[in-house]
């Protein structure tokens, strides 16, 4: 094999390719590699090596010598080392450095592939293929590859580096081609980067789709309005996304943007009441506070950002680099050309206004069993006008609850923790409402015409996976959404893949990888499934955290992915690692009660908007014959939205997180590789270089080429007119295998087969346009 690797590198970087196509199941070890003298051989020919030191650190060198078990290795630096030859792995020799996808490598493990990642990334190359995957690492600095001139390079296959551009052209132009639907699924942690791919990928779509309904600069603007009402600062990312946002975008018969839906999934409300230190609560009440004109300042009667409890309980009221006022009137223009009315504008400030001050309501104990009044003071007054209700009203809600003795209702006192709760589900029904609101009049803004064409391209971008020193509810439901996003992926890069291959008889070397269906199991199993479990528990009144936890532990734990911890916690075992979790809370959040004496209170508020909240809810009781909790609407809007992506063609984007400090410039490998490791590229690269991604019906295949064909008396059947298209076009026997039913071909070959189907029909023009001329 080492031989063989000398040959393909005296070649050029197309023949390396093609020839390491071949060798799927390359150890990664050099001990492994299958040849008799394996690390004799790299030490004769002065090959490099990675190899891993005692610190877990990964440097190059070359193998001097060898006794039994341990190697002594020159490194680059010039120390030399003893490792054990199990830790060394071959390095790619330098005309494969900072190749632009990882299935060009000739030696595919670890340290070469995060080799390669930072290579490109000290480059400023941020964007890298690892076979039909596009991985993008991060730079947290702008970089000059974006905009207009690019887009058209683009779309005008000048430029064919990795890019987001570069996938959203694939989406676009096989959703022309099939006519089929689209999606673009862009997962990672927290802070990698899934926002702005997202907007980069909107961007491209809008360019191209862009013109005739004008639609486009309405859709790239509610990026902002989104931004600023579902995005958060928390330690892990000062602009993060709390909720999950699927955007669906229509196009016309002619490739141009006709419309589009956003839809949006769990928003963590918790978020508005409570906030962990050094975060920061909605973008949105920081800038209203800052940039509020002064006469709509006067008329909601709005203080600054540190008078307000739910907003100063973190210590963290600004970002940096972040200026909140000039935020505010960019969001302003948005609404505006969202065609939100300065009206409801207006009225969406009052509702967020209102929830600040209702944070600041404040109670007082009024007898020795802790039962509460509250204060009357310009918190209640300025809520209870914002809200558009008497103040006594507002107060009676927030310390009392009507509960019926006999034929009448009485009304019993809250105790302290009663009222806080009250005030807090109130603000938080508020504060979601609003957000449900928001999105619905925008896509009343963008609504998809009458003539839906069944052309779409779907862009995925949720909440990435979560891991804090403390984990609760809002961090469980975000990373059981990212399972089920791990799981589509493996589903269609890994496991259909290598299914398609057995079933169509095609010669084939099966590659392992990490399912995560026990994991889902976890979940979702009924009736001994998380979420059950949950939902059983918090319909128990003697519940408790604690009795939850028991529960989980008594059930769950022959589960390979959960294990019970002290007290009232447990962890799971995620596809991106372990996490702890605390029970403290869940069942208060799963059951996200709101008082029926609130819900009437609304419901009597002169305020149209509150109202409205008020009666959707109702409506929903009225639907669902109670009130379903929030683990289990979140499980059923996970499961719609699969159904959903399941019926498009998908196009994966991997975002990678360098570093956890945020900044430019810095390449941390360990936490490179534990997110490499997780999500499956190394697996995919595996299957992909070994594999066969473009794949067609030969009835398919044969119609759109079947034509080319110069000699005509050959059999008709759709396999025979493909293999005598792949013939003459001297389409190596290497680069494609016929199944029984599809062709597969290797990557590079569709294009080859494209390029000559345009210049023939090209030619065919011409000679028309010859001949009609010639007749008039
Ligand atoms: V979370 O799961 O919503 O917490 P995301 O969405 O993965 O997370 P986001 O897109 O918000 O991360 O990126 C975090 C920050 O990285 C951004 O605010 C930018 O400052 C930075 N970033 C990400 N991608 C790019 C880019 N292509 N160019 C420049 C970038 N900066
Ligand atoms: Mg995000």
């Amino acid at each position: 094999l080492p031989e063989e690797t000398t040959i393909e590198l005296t070649g050029n970087l197309d023949q390396a390719a093609t020839v390491t196509a071949f060798s799927a199941a390359l150890p990664s070890r050099v001990q492994d590699l299958d040849c008799d003298d394996n690390i004799g051989y790299f030490i004769k020919k002065k090959l490099r090596v990675w190899c891993r030191l005692p610190s877990g650190q990964w440097e190059s060198g070359i193998i001097q010598s060898t006794s039994g078990d341990c190697a002594s290795v020159l490194l680059s630096n010039g120390n030399v080392v003893k490792v054990s030859t199990v830790e060394l792995f071959p390095a790619n020799p330098d005309i494969l450095e900072g190749v632009d996808d990882l299935i060009q490598l000739s030696y595919l493990n670890e340290p070469s592939v995060l080799y390669n990642l930072q290579c490109r990334y000290s480059k400023d190359i941020i964007y890298s293929k690892a076979g039909p995957v596009l991985i993008a690492v991060n730079p947290f600095k702008d970089i000059q590859i974006y905009g207009d001139e690019f887009i058209a390079a683009y779309r005008q296959k000048l430029l064919d580096t990795p890019h987001v551009y570069a996938i959203a052209d694939a989406a676009y132009n096989e959703m022309m081609r099939d006519e089929v639907n689209q999606s673009i699924i862009i997962s990672g942690e927290s802070g990698a980067g899934k926002t702005e791919t997202a907007k980069i990928a909107m961007q491209y779509l809008a360019a191209l789709g862009g013109g005739s309904f004008g639609i486009e600069h309405e859709i790239l603007q509610t990026n902002y309005i989104l931004e600023a009402f579902g995005n958060a600062k928390t330690s892990r990312n000062d602009n993060s996304s709390r909720f999950g946002k699927l955007i669906e975008i229509h196009f016309s018969t002619l490739g141009k943007i006709c419309g589009a839906k956003i839809q949006t999934f769990l928003l963590e409300k918790s978020r508005v009441v409570q906030l962990a230190n050094g975060e920061r609560s909605y973008h949105i009440f920081y800038q209203l506070c800052a940039g509020a004109p002064t006469d709509l300042k006067e008329r909601l009667n709005l203080r600054m950002a540190s008078e307000y409890k739910y907003l100063n309980q973190s210590g963290c009221l600004v970002v940096d680099g972040t200026d909140d006022t000039q935020k505010f009137s960019k969001l302003m223009k948005a609404l505006d050309i969202a065609r939100i009315s300065k009206e409801d504008q207006e009225h969406a400030f009052s509702m967020l206004t209102a929830v600040l001050w209702l944070g600041n309501i404040s109670f007082q104990v009024i007898d020795n069993e802790n039962h509460v009044e509250v204060l009357a003071d310009e918190a209640l007054t300025n809520a209870a006008r914002l809200m558009r209700c008497k103040s006594d009203e507002l107060m009676l809600a927030l310390s009392t609850h009507k509960i019926q003795a006999g034929k009448d209702k009485i009304a019993k006192r809250l105790t302290l923790q009663q009222a806080i709760d009250t005030r807090d589900a109130l603000a938080k029904f508020i504060y979601a409402s609003l957000f449900d609101w928001l999105v619905e009049q925008i896509n009343n803004s963008l609504e998809v015409g009458k003539h839906r064409t069944g052309r779409s391209i779907s862009i995925l971008d949720i909440y990435g996976f979560e891991s804090f020193q403390k984990n609760s509810f809002e961090q469980m439901c975000i990373n059981y959404a990212n399972e089920r996003l791990q799981q589509h992926f493996n589903r269609h890069l890994l496991k259909l893949e290598q299914e398609d291959y057995e079933v169509d008889g095609v010669d084939w070397t099966k590659v392992d990888f990490e399912d995560n269906q026990e994991c889902l199991n976890l979940f979702e199993k009924k009736p001994l499934g998380l979420v059950s479990l949950l939902d059983e528990e918090s319909n128990f009144p003697k519940a408790s955290d604690l009795t939850f936890a028991n529960k989980l532990k008594q059930h769950l734990s022959s589960n390979p992915c959960f294990k019970g911890e002290r007290g009232s916690a447990f962890s799971i075992r995620h596809y991106a690692g372990e996490v702890l979790y605390d029970t403290d809370g869940f069942l208060e959040k799963n059951r996200d009660p709101l008082h029926c004496d609130s819900i009437q209170l609304l419901s009597s508020c002169g305020s149209e908007l509150l109202q409205q909240f008020a009666s959707k809810m109702l409506k929903q009781f009225q639907m669902d014959f109670h009130k379903r909790s929030v683990g289990t609407k979140f499980k059923g809007q996970l499961f719609k939205l699969m159904h959903q992506l399941e019926s498009t063609t998908p196009h994966f984007i991997r975002c990678i997180k360098p570093n956890s400090k945020q900044l430019p410039g810095m390449y941390e490998m360990d936490l490179v590789l534990h997110q490499l490791r997780c999500c499956g590229v190394l697996e995919v690269v595996r299957i992909s270089r070994s594999g066969y991604p473009t794949r067609m019906r030969h009835q398919e295949f044969a119609e759109r080429y079947g034509f080319l064909r110069l000699e005509t008396n050959v059999s008709q059947d759709p396999l025979s007119i493909s293999i005598a298209v792949l013939q003459q076009f001297n389409i190596l026997p290497e680069m494609y295998q016929i199944g029984y039913t599809k062709v597969y071909l290797r990557t590079g070959q569709i294009g080859t087969l494209e390029e000559r189907r345009k210049q023939i029909l090209q030619g065919v023009l011409c000679v028309q346009k010859y001949f009609r001329g010639y007749q008039a």
